[in-house]
């Protein structure tokens, strides 16, 4: 979990998704989440197919959709605190997928543990214009806070980029993932590897 943690954003991307998550799967990112909140079903079940199919052995998760992510065989999927709740999630997708849960506190945190979350997302640690409905900025201090009480893998989220990743990581968070500031750049393996670099300066792996 350690790295760059890779999200899909269509209407921000250049290149496309396509285009992303196999730049993401070059530079060898443990994995991409599909994160597309247009709602044309049919349209979402075959690009899930396509991306599922360049994310081998990369992870394959989608974001909300618990249908999608069974239809197409990902590997789990990242719930919102609004979306399915957890207990519904985990009986359809059975013991093995992986589920990672959104949380904006330490009291999220501790519930999303105690349901049995494969990873936590922390978010927003910065203010985003990527996600509407981010909430208020939590700070690097909420990663710091969740770290001391939870052991599970903290991925931040949320106006993350290049200058700011280095206090994130050192607050303890395991992954981060930067949209913008990947996916609308034109060398989307370049930027990515830039934030894995900074893993291997802070000493992990
Ligand atoms: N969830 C919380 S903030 C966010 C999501 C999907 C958007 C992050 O995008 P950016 O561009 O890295 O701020
Ligand atoms: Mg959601």
């Amino acid at each position: 979990m350690r790295g760059y943690y890779f999200i899909t954003d269509a209407s921000l991307s250049r290149a496309g998704n396509l285009s992303d998550v196999a730049a993401a799967v070059a530079a060898g990112v443990r994995m991409v989440q599909y994160r597309e909140k247009r709602d044309c079903t049919r349209d979402l079940v075959a690009q899930a197919r396509e991306l599922r199919k360049i994310c081998r052995p990369t992870l394959f998760l989608v974001n909300d959709r618990v249908d999608l992510a069974l239809e197409v065989g990902a590997d789990g999927v990242h719930l919102g605190q609004e979306d399915l709740p957890f207990p519904e999630a985990r009986r359809r997708l059975g013991p093995e997928k992986i589920i990672g849960v959104t949380v904006h506190d330490l009291t999220e945190a501790l519930a999303a543990r105690e349901m049995g979350a494969d990873y936590l997302g922390v978010s927003p640690i910065f203010a985003t214009a990527t996600k509407a409905d981010a909430g208020a900025p939590t700070g690097v201090a909420l990663v710091a806070e969740i770290r001391r009480r939870v052991s599970l893998p903290l991925v931040a989220i949320g106006g993350i980029t290049l200058n700011n990743a280095p206090a994130v990581i050192a607050a303890g968070a395991d992954g981060v993932c930067a949209i913008s500031a990947v996916v609308t750049k034109p060398d989307v393996r370049g930027e990515i590897k830039k934030f894995q670099r900074l893993f291997r300066l802070g000493g992990g792996g």
